[in-house]
């Protein structure tokens, strides 16, 4: 594409723009902008003057200086000054710029007095209703700004479940206090645990004339109100969640629940399901003919359709409503089965506590045992443990565990899977603790066979129980690495090792449906915190919730054993013969169907 006047222009206004909003001298401004202007005015095409090698100085408001950028930006398509000024700004000015209404004068007033840089921060900031305060912007600039930041910032932007599940508790604690509610509870994508959730909906029952719409859309919280009716309003809060409330009359409260839940494929395979059978269903019941059969509860609608109750994570249209027909449902795992964790830190490595703080803090949620995998490697990296620290460890858990009662410490350890595939500590040391936990931390990007290669090599080592967070991915963060799933699972289950889902809200990985992909091979998943602080023993919540979306049982995870049951699992994870034994002698060393049914 050869370049033309109006391409030398729009450089120079991007310069123009980007000092401006760094504040420099307005003449130097203003020189780059009537250049622009001249240039997209001009008649004739700077690239032919320059080829038929005519003096581009001898144009109006343009020096020695400006006729050299034109040259530059005519043969390389851009300049170094303008590539310098986007370095030294942070790149998302210059999407701020693209916002109607605001000019370099107003973003460089909102970067100095506010400190944005990005279109989530300008959102937020208005949200709060702190734009208004800045001078040369009022209420109704903000109320522009909030709109079009709002379009570009929110669409398909999600957030993590950990974040809607706090908000929604909150709010929920708020409005079961107003006068006139009878239930009010979460429903959407939080109910049914999706790992992130777009808006927030709640549903509460309520006799007539309950001021919970006023007091929901009067909360401090709120930044915006979308609508506001009689039986539903929208917000969109301070921290950029929207919430949908609805409100029923307690007699639709069970179908209301149900609708609200979703998910809509489930929504509209129950109707069709309801339709076959002469009936109708919405969010105020089940109806044959003028009569409502069912409605006040969950359990009504489902029994009235001729299904078990179904489990909201289980509400995704992938074979429930069949399975719910026929009674085959899954007797889903629940927090109370686990009876322990098996990927914690301490402050050995990067954790903030103690081994003493978070066997106690185990303890206390009633776990029987918990097993302690500091980061570890072969040369101690940053709050890494080393082969000599983790020796010493070794002993101060045995020692704990002889003063502990009612609660094991496991004497594990999270190490490097590094690139070949190779875990980066000695045999001889893997082989005095009671699990391995293998991970990798860097090299995310190997391609899919040389990824899936390195994991599967890991796997064959002779000590190797469990892979932490297998795809790597963190939830809008990093993608999942490009790695063969299916044959992984397959070789966990040849070689009698688990795969971890990890609970920790940022990653909930493996995916409920890799979860499945598990079960479905016989393969124990461990639903593992990977506490860094006793508090992060919490996240357990989180990956059972994901654990139940993905049809697991009980017995498929890992952690419901006993201690008792758990040990011989291990122990056939843990190659402890003398000697290093290669790689392909340990595998047939593995039973090759350790007990997992
Ligand atoms: P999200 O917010 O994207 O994380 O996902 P959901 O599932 O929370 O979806 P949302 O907030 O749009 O709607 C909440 C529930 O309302 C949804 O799960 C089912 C129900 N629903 C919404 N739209 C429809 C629809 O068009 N048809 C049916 N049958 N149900 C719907
Ligand atoms: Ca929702
Ligand atoms: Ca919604």
């Amino acid at each position: 594409m050869p370049i033309v006047n109006a391409d030398v222009a729009a450089v120079f206004n991007e310069i123009a723009d980007l000092l401006e909003v760094q504040g420099a001298n307005v003449f130097r401004v203003r020189a780059y902008r009537n250049a622009a202007r001249m240039l997209s005015e001009l008649g004739r095409s700077v690239k032919t003057l320059l080829d038929q090698g005519e003096d581009l100085d001898k144009l109006p408001g343009i020096g020695p200086d400006l006729a050299g950028k034109i040259r530059e930006v005519v043969t390389t398509g851009t300049c170094a000054q303008l590539e310098r000024l986007r370095q030294e700004l942070p790149p998302a000015i210059t999407e701020l710029l693209r916002i109607p209404g605001l000019g370099p004068k107003r973003v460089r007033a909102l970067h100095q007095e506010l400190g944005i840089q990005t279109m989530e921060q300008l959102h937020h900031a208005a949200l709060q209703g702190q734009v208004r305060a800045v001078h040369g912007f009022g209420p109704k600039t903000e109320q522009s700004l909030l709109q079009a930041t709002a379009a570009r910032f929110q669409e398909g932007h999600r957030f993590k479940l950990i974040m809607a599940a706090q908000v929604a508790q909150a709010l929920l604690a708020e409005l079961a206090a107003v006068p006139g509610v009878q239930q009010a509870v979460a429903a959407g994508s939080l109910r049914r645990q999706r790992e992130t959730v777009g808006d927030l909906d709640l549903l509460v029952s309520t006799r007539r004339g309950s001021p919970v719409m006023e007091r929901f859309t009067g909360s401090p919280d709120v930044g915006q109100v979308l609508s506001r009716g009689r039986t539903r309003a929208s917000v969109v809060l301070k921290n950029g969640l929207q919430v949908d409330l609805r409100a029923v009359a307690p007699a639709s409260f069970g179908s209301a629940w149900l609708y609200f839940t979703g998910s809509k494929a489930h929504n509209i395979a129950l109707r069709k399901l309801a339709q076959d059978a002469g009936l109708k269903l919405n969010e105020y019941g089940v109806y044959r003919g003028d009569e409502r059969i069912a409605g006040d509860t969950e359990a009504s609608v489902y029994q009235a359709l001729g299904l078990a109750f179904i489990a909201p994570e289980l509400r995704e249209d992938r074979g429930e409503i069949d399975a719910a027909r026929s009674h085959r449902l899954p007797a889903l795992v629940q927090l109370p089965d686990l009876r322990g964790d098996l990927h914690a830190h301490t402050r050995d490595s990067d954790g903030r506590d103690s081994l003493e703080a978070m066997a106690e803090a185990a303890r206390a949620r009633g776990l029987q045992y918990l097993a302690i995998t500091d980061h570890a490697q072969r040369i101690a990296v940053v709050h890494g443990l080393d082969a000599d620290r983790l020796a010493r460890q070794i002993d101060r858990i045995d020692a704990l565990n002889a003063s502990l009662s009612g609660m094991v410490l496991l004497k594990g350890v999270e190490v490097e899977i590094l690139e070949d595939g190779s875990l980066a500590l000695p045999h001889a040391l893997l082989q005095r603790l009671d699990l391995v936990v293998g991970a990798v931390h860097q090299r995310f990007d190997l391609p899919r066979d040389r990824q899936t290669e390195r994991l599967l090599r890991a796997m064959e080592h002779p000590c190797f129980s469990i892979l932490a967070h297998p795809t790597g991915r963190l939830i809008d963060e990093r993608p999942a690495c490009d790695i063969d799933l299916p044959r992984m699972i397959r070789k966990a289950r040849e070689r009698g090792c688990f795969l971890e889902l990890n609970a920790h809200p940022a990653r909930l990985d493996l995916t409920d449906l890799a979860c499945r992909m598990a079960r479905d091979e016989g393969v124990l998943v461990s639903i593992a915190s990977d506490a860094h602080s006793t508090l992060e023993l919490n996240n357990l919540s989180f990956g059972v919730g994901q654990a139940r979306r993905g049809w697991l049982e009980p017995q498929d995870v890992l952690n419901t054993r006993t201690l008792q049951a758990l040990r011989p699992l291990l122990d056939r994870t843990m190659s402890r013969s003398a000697g290093m034994p290669g790689h392909t002698a340990v595998a047939e060393q593995a039973p090759a169907t350790p007990g997992i049914q």
